[in-house]
């Protein structure tokens, strides 16, 4: 798998964030221009061959004053917790929208920094595919869902290509329970970036953000693709600690770990299937 001779830059959204900063690192080449964007400046020194624009991704105008010539889009500039709605709605539900413009623009493919809280109403435990029903678990979790979405709108409608990663949890180390399943390293992130970069026909895809972990509960189906994950969460498995995820019954109980208990008021838990016809189908 080559990656298709495109001469123009890359640009990265969220380039301020804790995953923009490392990709910013990582994705730099003497041979690969870059466009880093973000609401705010970068604390960090620019790698070579990168140039910073500011934007609010909430801002049309913003997002169209940073052109529309890129190879590929990395959109990974969201507000990356969970938050009332009123301040999700700019940067994650108007923002996607006028990234994947500028993509169509473009004529780039995006890669978009999904996360495990687009699903994160499934059980603990439960072996997940990347079809699997949407269950988000807060409204950043359904702005997720939405980027997702508005992707296979924009595959089904205009042709455009993107890969959606469902992030889990990439940070450098694991350091609580959920982790040992929702870890996804650093390298491996950008072993699946690069994947989505490069391969020839990409389509519309979702791809688990995941590493190997040996307590993995999503399963991956696309191999063809490249940038297969080489790193487990297990040999810190001695050193992690029940972290917030595990100590109330609702966190402990999903995957999408303390996201679900934001706000959580049910009475008694909900049931484990959204349509029970399936289960029913399975038995018989
Ligand atoms: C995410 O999507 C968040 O952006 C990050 O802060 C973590 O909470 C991560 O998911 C996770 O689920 O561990």
């Amino acid at each position: 798998m080559t990656e298709p001779a495109d001469a123009r830059p890359l640009l990265l959204t969220g380039a301020a964030g804790a995953l923009g900063r490392m990709l910013a690192g990582k994705l730099a080449r003497p041979d690969r221009p870059l466009v880093l964007s973000d609401i705010i400046e970068p604390a960090y020194d620019l790698p070579e061959n990168t140039r910073f624009i500011a934007a609010d991704l909430a801002d049309r105008a913003a997002v169209i004053r940073l052109g529309a010539d890129f190879s590929a889009v990395l959109h990974f500039g969201a507000a990356s917790t969970e938050r009332d709605f009123e301040d999700i709605l700019g940067p994650n539900i108007l923002g996607p929208h006028h990234i994947f413009d500028l993509a169509r623009a473009s004529r780039a493919r995006v890669i978009f920094a999904s996360s495990n809280h687009a699903i994160g109403f499934h059980r603990r435990g439960e072996m997940l595919d990347e079809d699997c029903d949407l269950r988000p678990d807060g409204y950043y979790g359904l702005s997720k869902a939405y980027g997702e979405l508005l992707a296979r709108l924009y595959w089904d409608k205009h042709g455009l290509e993107s890969l959606s990663i469902r992030i889990g949890s990439c940070i450098e180390r694991p350091t609580d329970i959920r982790h040992l399943s929702t870890w996804q390293s650093y390298g491996d992130l950008v072993r699946l970036v690069e994947a989505g970069l490069s391969t020839a026909a990409l389509g519309c895809r979702i791809a688990w953000g995941v590493s190997a972990n040996a307590r993995s509960w999503w399963v991956r189906h696309d191999e063809a693709m490249g940038g297969a994950p080489l790193d487990d969460a297990e040999p810190y498995a001695d050193a992690v600690v029940p972290g917030a995820a595990e100590t109330d019954e609702v966190s402990a109980r999903y995957q999408g770990g303390t996201f679900c208990a934001s706000g959580y008021d049910r009475a008694e838990f909900g049931p484990e299937e959204v349509f029970g016809w399936r289960t029913a189908a399975r038995r018989s």
